[in-house]
């Protein structure tokens, strides 16, 4: 879901549920009816509908991962050195479900916080920077989907300065956050609006493919099934440091797993009070500490079936009796593997087989998704349990899209809507922006070595011919500019670029190499200056099997490949930094 939620605050929605004396969903639906309430979606320039506060952790918002950089500046910062270039969308091509305000809200954030250990484009526009530990300096554990090990990381010194581990520095924020909201919020009940999540019964919430629309008289508005689920949760505002640093509760009484699947770890619970030693007094009175960064990873280690055997050969039990077919076998040779903190401080240690996961990889077997579905006949998480290259949603059938089918480009530089005004020696051509080859996003390229590598700055590669066309020579300075945003940066020429089309590879930071326009005479901008976000219908569909929310998996992605930049050769090729 969206936050703010609703266009009322949730603690006084839930307060005011009980008041009515009626169940939270009950309440909301009454309110959405009458229209006293609304979702914050469908008016997002109304001040009681946009966050206020943005913490920004182990991201570069600025630098990286936000498409459409120069609205970000715009709408959520206010920043003065912005360069969108559009204007305003004409009356009959704007939204009808969404409210257009005249005035676009500008500097909707009060309070810009991030957390990180390198002067990044957000950093630079932080209000408030935290200075986070690095590598060497604190313990953590580094997995990923993308390689069979766990890693740990170990403090070679201690951080220098003020820098704190990702751990204590949200621990030292509790503490003081839950000292003062103490008085100031106390216990509260808060309503939470979720998605119709995959793996769970509101996955069977759309029978059909068919979306009922309420709004529209087609259905009745039922939380969690033609509208998001509606839950409250207790906040105790004044012990959110002693929850962070303790083990909760719940993962006993309720258990823990994934994808449709749990497990109740009773017994790595009392190892972990052992391990760890036990809280004295406050809300996480009698449960195995997680004060120290080592602790909470020991408890990720004990918890996890990728970790500790015993829990996947649990799960593997219980997805047994749920898909009635043998299972639990694969990884009766790794029933007593347990992989502990102190092993991976020794060396990365190899994960194991887990439900949590599609692969086999007991023994020497490295992973590959999938095996155990195709294998062990394991049923895959689809409407029918097979692979699915067909999907009768009725929104994929209105677009044409039930089978893969190839899509030409949405704009195309004959087609573009809101071309600007073609200048001398100008071309139109297709942008992508595809993953960098020297750095991991912003991360690791500023080493000698990988700069050796490659030119240090952007660079915008061209085909010969599109090069010939603007007159431009390898390495000379262009601009490249479009409605969303202006960039200046050099030309790489090459035959590996196809004619209309031009790259500038994600992701560099703005203040490396980045020069003053000469559209705008600001400096800055970087590949995402020139896109914006453009959700896909489709994405949003919910609610129906393998087309269900899951967080991490599924869900809109920033989809910004349809976008055409216009490009030609700087009149000075004598550029300025300041
Ligand atoms: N146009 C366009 N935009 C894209 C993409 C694209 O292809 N084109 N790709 C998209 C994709 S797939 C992704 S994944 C995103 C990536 O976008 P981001 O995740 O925003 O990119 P990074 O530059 O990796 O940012 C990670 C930040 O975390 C910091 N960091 C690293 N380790 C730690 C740590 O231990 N603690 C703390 N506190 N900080 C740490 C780093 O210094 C860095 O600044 O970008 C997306 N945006
Ligand atoms: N060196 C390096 N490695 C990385 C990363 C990094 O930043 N640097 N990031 C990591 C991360 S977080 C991710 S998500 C992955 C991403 O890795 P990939 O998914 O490989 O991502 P890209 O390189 O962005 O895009 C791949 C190709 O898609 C093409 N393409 C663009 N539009 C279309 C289209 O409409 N149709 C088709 N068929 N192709 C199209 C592009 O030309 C490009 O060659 O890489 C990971 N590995
Ligand atoms: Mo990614």
């Amino acid at each position: 879901m969206t936050y703010p939620t609703f266009d009322r605050n949730p603690l006084d929605l839930a307060a005011e549920a009980e008041a009515a004396g009626l169940s939270a969903g009950d309440y909301v639906v009454g309110e959405l009816r009458s229209g006293r309430l609304r979702f914050s979606v469908e008016d997002p320039d109304d001040p009681a509908n946009f966050p206020r506060l943005l913490f920004v952790w182990r991201a570069n918002l600025l630098g990286s991962s936000g498409k459409g950089h120069e609205y970000f500046l715009r709408h959520l910062l206010g920043s003065d050195v912005e360069a969108v270039l559009a204007e305003e969308t004409p009356p009959e091509l704007r939204p009808r479900d969404v409210v257009w305000r005249d005035e676009a809200a500008v500097g909707k954030l009060d309070l810009l916080v991030t957390l990180d250990f390198r002067m990044t484009s957000t950093t630079q526009f932080a209000d408030v920077i935290l200075p986070a530990a690095t590598w060497y300096e604190k313990s953590d554990l580094s997995c990923t989907d993308l390689h069979p090990y766990v890693h740990s990381f170990n403090a070679a010194i201690d951080p220098p300065w003020e820098a704190r581990s990702d751990w204590d520095a949200f621990a030292d924020l509790a503490q003081v956050f839950s000292r003062l909201a103490k008085d100031r919020l106390g216990v509260r009940r808060d309503l939470v609006a979720t998605a119709l999540a995959h793996d769970t019964p509101a996955e069977a919430s759309q029978p059909w493919g068919e979306v009922r629309d309420w709004r529209a008289g087609e259905a009745e508005p039922a939380p969690g099934t033609t509208m998001p689920a509606i839950a409250t949760v207790e906040r105790d505002y004044g012990a959110i440091h002693e929850k962070q640093t303790s083990l909760g509760p719940l993962v006993e009484s309720l258990g823990i797993g994934a994808k449709g699947v749990s497990w109740r770890p009773d017994e790595e619970v009392a190892w972990l009070g052992a391990a760890n030693g036990l809280v004295r007094g406050g809300a996480g009175d009698g449960r195995p500490s997680l004060e120290r960064a080592e602790q909470a990873a020991e408890a990720i280690l004990a918890l996890s079936g990728a970790t500790n055997g015993r829990l996947s050969h649990e799960g593997f039990a219980a997805l047994e009796r749920r898909v009635g077919r043998p299972l639990a076998d694969v990884v009766e040779g790794e029933r007593d593997a347990r992989i502990r903190w102190s092993d991976v401080t020794a060396r990365p240690q190899k994960t194991l087989t887990s439900p949590e996961w599609s692969g086999d990889e007991a023994g020497d077997r490295q992973y590959s998704a999938f095996t155990i579905n195709v294998e062990r006949l394991k049923p895959w998480h689809t409407l029918t349990g097979r692979m699915h290259f067909f999907l009768d949603h009725q929104w994929l059938a209105e677009l044409g899209e039930q089978l893969p089918v190839w899509r030409p480009p949405l704009n195309t530089p004959e087609r573009y809507p809101q071309m600007p005004e073609l200048g001398e020696g100008a071309v139109a051509l297709r942008y992508l922006t595809p993953h960098s080859k020297w750095s991991i996003h912003t991360d690791y390229q500023e080493n000698p070595m990988m700069l050796t590598l490659f030119r240090g700055g952007t660079v915008v590669w061209l085909s010969p011919a599109d090069a010939a066309r603007m007159g431009v020579a390898d390495n000379d300075w262009v601009e490249a500019w479009n409605r969303n945003g202006v960039l200046d940066c050099r030309a790489c020429v090459s035959p590996r670029m196809p004619e209309g089309v031009c790259y500038i590879y994600h992701a560099k930071d703005r203040h490396v190499s980045q020069p003053r326009t000469e559209k705008t005479g600001k400096q800055g901008g970087t590949h995402n200056s020139l896109t914006r976000v453009l959700l896909k219908p489709t994405h949003m569909i919910g609610g129906y099997a393998q087309l269900s929310y899951a967080i991490n998996y599924y869900g809109c992605t920033g989809s910004q490949r349809d976008e055409v930049v216009v490009v030609r050769r700087r009149a000075d090729q004598k550029v300025d930094y300041r």
